[in-house]
C-alpha cells in the first residue's frame, strides 16, 4: 500500500501502519463484553460483517516496533504519527498517554511523543456518533463512515522537522518563478519539552534532482519556523492539462551541519487566474465537462483502495469528463495525485454540505478548522484549479453570510493563488454571489422543477445577471436526475433509467447552448449511499443520481452523456484526457 504516488521522503523514517489492527466495539447490548476484530486499515468500520450500520466509538490498536523503525538514526528522536483520514473523530494514545484529538474524516492530522526503544502500544479511538459535538458529520445526502479510512504513517522525526513545503509558482517577465515556503515545527515545543528551534536550521532546496538555494535565517519570515524565498526558475518546464507535466523539489533541513529531516513535494509550473468571465489556466481559457464524485463504494465505504480509485477514473475517462468535483469534503491525497498526472482539473471542496436543521454553534469553527487543513495540505496539487466551500449552505440570510465572509477572507489569506467559489441553490435568495471569484449553481430542472430547461435555467441566470454575480466566470456545480439500475419501465417513470438518460440529455443540450459556461458538472458518477434520516426521498437510502450505480455499472444515460460530453469537448476543442 502506498499513501501517495511519490516517494515523499528520503531521510525521514518512517512506515506505514497498514496490515491488520485489532480493533474492539461495545457489545451488543449493555452488559456484553466488546467484541473484537481483526481490521485491514486503511477500511471503514462498517465493512466489518455485522456492523454495517456502526455508529459509536471503534477502539483501533496495534503494536509498533519503535527501535526498528528508529534504524540507524541518530540524535534526539520523537515519534511521529499521521492519520490521513479517521471518520469522524479521533482520539490518539500511545502506551496509554493521550496525545491528539481530531475532528473530521476528511483531512489529515498527527501525534507526537518522545521516542523511547522497545514496543509501543499504539491505540486510536474513532468515533462516528452524531450529536451536537460534530456540526458537519450528521444526517446527511451521503454517509459519514467510522474507522481508519486513510492511511495511518508512523516516523522518526528530530527535535526539528519540516511541517510542510509549499510551492507556489507564478509567471513574471515571461520566466517561471516559485514562492517557497518551508514551515518547521519544533518536537520540543509540540512536547512540552523545551522551546524554539536552533538558529542554525538550513534548508537545501533540490528542485528535480539539482540543487536551487539553500534558505537560512536570512529567509525567516515573522512566523517562527517559516522560511520563504521566490526563486527564478528559467527554463522551467510548464504543466499543461494535455501535457501535465510534474516537478519534485525536495527540502533538506540541516540543523549544525547535519542532514537531520526532509521532505519532497510535487508540484506543477501552472497558473490559474480569473478574467472577467473566464478562468484561465496558464493564460488559456478553460472549459470542462466533468462529475461530482463522492468517496464511497459498497464494498469499500469511502476508504477506497488505490485500484478502485484508479477504475473510477478509467470510468470518468471513458465518459469524456475533463475534470472532478470532490463533492463535498478534500478528498484521499492518492486520489488527487491520479488527477495531477492525468491532468484532470478538480474542484477541491471544504467539507459541508446544505442547510443545517437546527445551527449548530460549532458549524463555523468546524468548518473553518477543516477549510485550514484542505488548504495547508493539499497546496501543491496542480490539478486544483479552485477551492470551494460551503455547499447549498445558508448563503440567503444574514447570518450565513458571516460564516461565508469569515470563510472566503480566511481562503484568501491561506492560497490567493487559485480562484474561489460556493455551489448555492438560493435563488432567487442568495446574498452572497460577491463573495467567490466564480459563481456555481447546483440546478435540478425536469427532476425537482417543472418548468422546461431553458425556462428554469433562464430564470437562474436573470438572477444571477441582477447579482453581485454578474460578470464573473459561471460553473454548473450540479445537474441530474435519479434512476434505480436495471428499473426499465416503458412509462419513463422517475427513477427509470428511460427517464433519467431523457432528462440529462434535455438538460446538457441546453446547458451546452450556453455560451458563458465554464464548466458543467452532472451530478453524480455514481450512486452513493446516505442516511436513514433520508430514506422517504432517497429510495435504498442511496442517492440514485449515479450516472453508474453503487457497482460502477452503467445506467442507459451513460452513452447518452458520453456522446454529448464528446460534442461537447468537439466543440472547444477540448482533448479527451484519456487521449493525452
Ligand atoms: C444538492 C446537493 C447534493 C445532493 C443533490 C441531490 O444540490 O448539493 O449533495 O443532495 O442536491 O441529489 O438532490
Amino acid at each position: 500500500m502506498t499513501e501517495r504516488l511519490f516517494a515523499t521522503h528520503t531521510v525521514r523514517r518512517r512506515r506505514e501502519l497498514d496490515g491488520l489492527w485489532q480493533v474492539g466495539v461495545p457489545g451488543a447490548r449493555p452488559g456484553e463484553p466488546d467484541r473484537r476484530h481483526r481490521v485491514l486499515v486503511p477500511s471503514v468500520i462498517e465493512s466489518v460483517p455485522g456492523l454495517e450500520n456502526f455508529r459509536g466509538v471503534a477502539r483501533y490498536e496495534r503494536d509498533l516496533d519503535a527501535a526498528g523503525l528508529l534504524g540507524a538514526f541518530e540524535g534526539e528522536a520523537f515519534l511521529h504519527l499521521v492519520c490521513k483520514g479517521v471518520g469522524h473523530t479521533a482520539e490518539v494514545y500511545v502506551d496509554g498517554a493521550h496525545l491528539a484529538h481530531h475532528y473530521n474524516a476528511y483531512t489529515a492530522f498527527d501525534a507526537l511523543t518522545a521516542h523511547t526503544p522497545g514496543t509501543r502500544t499504539v491505540r486510536i479511538d474513532a468515533d462516528n456518533r452524531f450529536g451536537p459535538d460534530s456540526a458537519l458529520h450528521r444526517e446527511n445526502d451521503y454517509y459519514s463512515y467510522g474507522g481508519l479510512s486513510r492511511p495511518v504513517i508512523a516516523e522518526i522525526v528530530p527535535a526539528a522537522y519540516i511541517e510542510h513545503l509549499h510551492l507556489t509558482p507564478f509567471r513574471q517577465g515571461g520566466t517561471w518563478h516559485l514562492r517557497v515556503r518551508v514551515q518547521l515545527a519544533s518536537a520540543w515545543a509540540r512536547t512540552g519539552k523545551g522551546q524554539g528551534m536552533s538558529s542554525t536550521a538550513e534548508v537545501t532546496l533540490v528542485l528535480d534532482g539539482h540543487e536551487v538555494a539553500v534558505l537560512t535565517q536570512a529567509d525567516a519570515t515573522g512566523v517562527p519556523g517559516r522560511y520563504e524565498r521566490v526563486l527564478a526558475v528559467p527554463g522551467a518546464q510548464a504543466y499543461q492539462l494535455d501535457a501535465p507535466h510534474l516537478s519534485l523539489m525536495q527540502a533538506l533541513l540541516h540543523v549544525d551541519g547535519q542532514l537531520v529531516d526532509d521532505l519532497i513535494e510535487r508540484f506543477g509550473f501552472r497558473e490559474v487566474r480569473v478574467d472577467g468571465t473566464r478562468v484561465l489556466f496558464n493564460d488559456e481559457e478553460i472549459r470542462f465537462v466533468g462529475f461530482n464524485r463522492h468517496e464511497d463504494h459498497p464494498t469499500f465505504g469511502c476508504a477506497i483502495p488505490l485500484e478502485a480509485m484508479a477504475k473510477d477514473l478509467l470510468l470518468l475517462q471513458d465518459l469524456g469528463a475533463t475534470s472532478v468535483r470532490t463533492s463535498h469534503y478534500p478528498n484521499d491525497e492518492r486520489f488527487l495525485d491520479l488527477c495531477d498526472e492525468l491532468g484532470l482539473l478538480v474542484w477541491e471542496e471544504a467539507h459541508a454540505r446544505g442547510k443545517e436543521e437546527e445551527r449548530n454553534p460549532l458549524f463555523a469553527a468546524q468548518s473553518l478548522a477543516g477549510l485550514d487543513e484542505m488548504v495547508t495540505q493539499h497546496h501543491n496539487h496542480p490539478a486544483i484549479f479552485t477551492w470551494g466551500i460551503l455547499n447549498e449552505y445558508e448563503s440567503d440570510t444574514e447570518y450565513g453570510r458571516a460564516i461565508y465572509e469569515q470563510m472566503y477572507a480566511r481562503l484568501r489569506e491561506l492560497d490567493p493563488s487559485r480562484p474561489t467559489t460556493s455551489a448555492t441553490c438560493w435563488f432567487p435568495t442568495d446574498i452572497c454571489l460577491d463573495l467567490p471569484d466564480i459563481v456555481a449553481i447546483n440546478i435540478y430542472p425536469l427532476w425537482y422543477h417543472e418548468e422546461t430547461v431553458a425556462e428554469y435555467v433562464g430564470g437562474v441566470l436573470d438572477f444571477i445577471d441582477s447579482s453581485p454575480g454578474a460578470g464573473k466566470p459561471l460553473i454548473v456545480s450540479e445537474i441530474g436526475a435519479g434512476a434505480i439500475y436495471g428499473n426499465h419501465d416503458p412509462r419513463r417513470a422517475k427513477w427509470s433509467e428511460e427517464r433519467q438518460a431523457e432528462i440529462l440529455t434535455a438538460q446538457l443540450e441546453h446547458l451546452f447552448t450556453l455560451p458563458q459556461l465554464t464548466g458543467t458538472y452532472l451530478w453524480q458518477f455514481a450512486d452513493c449511499r446516505v442516511t436513514d434520516g433520508w430514506f422517504a426521498v432517497r429510495p435504498r437510502t442511496m442517492n440514485n443520481k449515479g450516472i453508474v450505480d453503487e457497482h460502477r455499472r452503467p445506467k442507459l444515460a451513460y452513452t447518452a452523456v458520453r456522446e454529448l460530453f464528446a460534442q461537447y469537448r468537439a466543440q472547444h476543442g477540448i482533448a479527451p484526457t484519456r487521449a493525452r
